[in-house]
């Protein structure tokens, strides 16, 4: 089989570049290691910059995101009794929506058949051959059977832990890694959130974050140790914890329920250069991880594919490589600020094991700092609301 541009992983950054080639009439194919279950039931990321929004809309999926997701104008940050309210809206004239990852890829999956996107689910055996030349190709099995498929560009958007990245040799390439003492344990429960907008805690006893995914259905992460057992956090143990580190304000609006999804995500800072080696492009989490504290992640995964999609369709369309030649330097340039902005969240929120008092005391203050200038609040509000493509 051959295609123009073969994708590897069907996450958001794999899906959506998809879609993008196929607005172009460039024939594109995904090829997945799971099921298509496994990939609709994954429950990820919550809140979406419009750079993020805005690609869905230029598909033309944004249907449900625009009648179920939520724009939200502002987001909190609370320590002790004291909520501090950060006025995205009024502060940068732009909203962030909260709309699920789950939601998103089963808008994006939903629509690819009928826009001439295959994606070929449960592959095995990966292997990606001659990068490096004007004809790559990739082999792997399919339902037992042996496959090959050739294309101009091979695009790795199989997350961290997927095979791409591993093409390039070591003296090609070069990985800046940062892995934090802990992980998020996560809740998913079909309750009203206890507040309008998404809060960050900063608590003695560690992180917690109160977010959502509609007016019916919460999402609530705490701080754990990064060997820390699942099983040790019960659901009544876990609602506990949030009381304490939201506070009690916050508290009195937390409504209790059964969990649907909980588990523990490490947290880490990672980043790969360059973006790409030969004919293959590395897009999304295969290149860049931020931890989870400043929401960055899938939208950097989007602003990849919306940079590497028009550097692609300027190729084809024209035969210019200046795009191409240009993507890694333009990807890497705002994944670099990503980092900054999230490392810097998580440092302000989270507690970390062998802090000293005066490292608790620069985060109060800095939380002091926060509450009183606009202008800290205005560089967090610009960042969350997502730097410019
Ligand atoms: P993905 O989503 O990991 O998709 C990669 C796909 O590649 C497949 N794959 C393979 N396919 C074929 N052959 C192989 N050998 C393969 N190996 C792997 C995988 O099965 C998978 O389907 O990467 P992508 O597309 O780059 O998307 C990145 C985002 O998923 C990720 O950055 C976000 O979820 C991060 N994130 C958040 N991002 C935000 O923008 N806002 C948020 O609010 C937010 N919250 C979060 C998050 C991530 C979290 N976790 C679980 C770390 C909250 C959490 C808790
Ligand atoms: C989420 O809703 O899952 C979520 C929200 C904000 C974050 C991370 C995750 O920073």
């Amino acid at each position: 089989m051959k295609t123009d541009v073969l994708i590897i992983g069907s996450g958001p950054a794999g899906l959506m570049l998809g879609h993008l080639l196929r607005m172009a009439d460039i024939n594109a194919v995904v090829i997945e290691r799971q099921t298509r279950e496994h990939v609709e039931g994954r429950i990820r990321a919550g809140v979406l910059e419009d750079t993020t929004t805005n690609i869905l809309q230029r598909l033309n999926i944004d249907g449900r995101m625009r009648s179920e997701g939520l724009p939200h104008s502002g987001v909190n940050i609370v320590a002790g009794e004291r909520l501090i309210r950060i006025d995205i809206e009024k502060l940068t004239g732009r909203r962030v929506t909260v709309y699920g990852q789950t939601e998103i890829t089963r808008d994006l999956i939903g629509a690819a058949a009928e826009r001439g996107l295959e994606i070929l689910w449960e592959t095995d055996s990966l292997e990606l051959h001659d990068v490096l030349s004007t004809a790559p190709y990739a082999t792997f099995s399919e339902s037992g059977a042996a496959r090959r498929i050739d294309a101009r560009f091979i695009v790795g958007c199989d997350g961290f832990h997927g095979p791409s990245r591993q093409c390039v040799p070591a003296d090609c390439g070069r990985s800046y890694e940062l892995v934090y003492p802990f992980g998020w344990l996560g809740i998913l429960a079909d309750v009203p959130p206890c507040n309008e907008e998404v809060i960050y805690a900063n608590h003695e006893r560690g992180f917690a974050l109160a977010s959502m995914r509609s007016l019916s259905r919460s999402r609530y992460y705490i701080q754990v140790p990064i060997d820390e057992n699942i099983d040790n956090w019960p659901d009544d143990r876990l609602w506990d914890e949030l009381e304490i580190r939201l506070g009690a304000t916050i508290a009195a609006g937390i409504s209790r329920g059964p969990a649907l999804e909980k588990s523990i995500a490490p947290i880490r800072s990672f980043v790969f250069e360059p973006m790409r080696y030969g004919s293959l492009f590395l897009a999304g989490d295969s290149a860049h991880i931020v931890p989870p504290t400043g929401a960055k992640g899938l939208n950097l995964a989007a602003a990849d594919v919306s940079y590497l999609s028009d550097a692609l369709v300027d190729w084809f369309e024209g035969g210019s490589v200046v795009g191409l030649d240009g993507y890694s330097d333009r990807a890497l340039a705002r994944v670099w600020k990503s980092e900054r902005f999230s490392w810097q969240l998580t440092r302000l929120l989270h507690q970390f094991p062998g802090n000293s008092a005066f490292e608790r005391r620069m985060q109060l203050a800095e939380l002091e700092y926060i509450a009183s200038s606009e202008a800290a609040q205005k560089s967090i509000a610009e960042n969350y609301v997502g730097l410019p493509l």
